[in-house]
């Protein structure tokens, strides 16, 4: 099995340690940040995913892998993250109301904050007024994350808060998460929409113009 294969596995397996072990060795190996978060970590939870779906596990064992990947996430961010880049607008991010996967919704402040945004990660599920608030005290960009065909609908009360809040016009909305589309983003008002986490850092410096 080579490093890769042996990160995935570990997170597939929710071997916390090993997986952060794993991943520590990979990198000393020489093989890419990159390389471990698409097709280790990334690869993995796509793998659990599936496993889940077809009923050969359970909501514990989802738990356990999610784990393994954010710790072996906490491993690659300094490497993901360019320090010290001067900020090119404020951006509030958060797992929509209701949803409590934060996987996706980190990689998203790992990319923006390495695109050299300033992030105010509000966490999951996040009310609509939360991100309100954020947008009153500042932040010219909210990105909202949903993984669930339930909670992405509360996607567009944010849109409304906003509306209701009178603060639309000075903030642009960018969405995503595996059951979002553009066509989606457009449906309920919202700016843009990203299909992955490294493709945010485009998105919004296209919304900002920056
Ligand atoms: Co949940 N879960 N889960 N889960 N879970 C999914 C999403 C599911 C697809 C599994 C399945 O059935 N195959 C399914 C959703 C079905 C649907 O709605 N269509 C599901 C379900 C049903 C549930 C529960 C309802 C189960 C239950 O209780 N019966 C429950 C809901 C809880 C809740 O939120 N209220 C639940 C719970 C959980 C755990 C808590 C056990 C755990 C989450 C732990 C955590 O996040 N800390 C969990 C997990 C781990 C998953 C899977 C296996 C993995 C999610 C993940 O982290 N992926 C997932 C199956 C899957 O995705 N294959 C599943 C890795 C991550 C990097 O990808 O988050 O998609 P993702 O992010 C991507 C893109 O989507 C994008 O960028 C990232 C990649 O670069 N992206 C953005 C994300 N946000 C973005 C924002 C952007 C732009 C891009 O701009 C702002």
């Amino acid at each position: 099995m080579d490093e890769v294969e042996e990160v995935r596995q570990a997170v597939i397996d929710g071997q916390r340690d090993e997986a952060v072990a794993k991943v520590t060795q990979a990198l000393a190996a020489g093989i890419s940040a990159e390389a471990l978060l698409e097709e280790g970590l990334v690869a993995a939870m796509d793998e659990v995913g599936k496993r889940y779906e077809a009923g050969d596990i359970y909501i514990p064992e989802m738990l356990v892998a999610a784990r393994a990947m954010s710790a072996s996430l906490g491993v690659l961010k300094p490497l993901l993250v360019e320090q010290g880049v001067p900020s090119r607008g404020k951006v509030a991010i958060g797992t929509v109301m209701g949803d409590l996967h934060d996987i996706g919704k980190n990689l998203v402040g790992m990319f923006l904050e390495g695109g050299g945004f300033e992030v105010v990660d509000l966490g999951v599920d996040v009310t609509p007024e939360r991100f309100v608030v954020e947008v009153e005290r500042g932040a010219q960009a909210v990105a909202i994350s949903a993984l669930l065909t339930t909670t992405m609908m509360n996607m567009r009360e944010v849109v409304k808060a906003l509306v209701d809040a009178e603060v639309r016009d000075r903030v642009r909305v960018l969405i995503g998460g595996a059951p979002i589309t553009m066509e989606f983003a457009r449906e309920i008002g919202a700016d843009g929409y990203a299909p992955d986490a490294s493709g945010v850092v485009a998105a919004l410096s296209e919304l900002l113009q920056v």
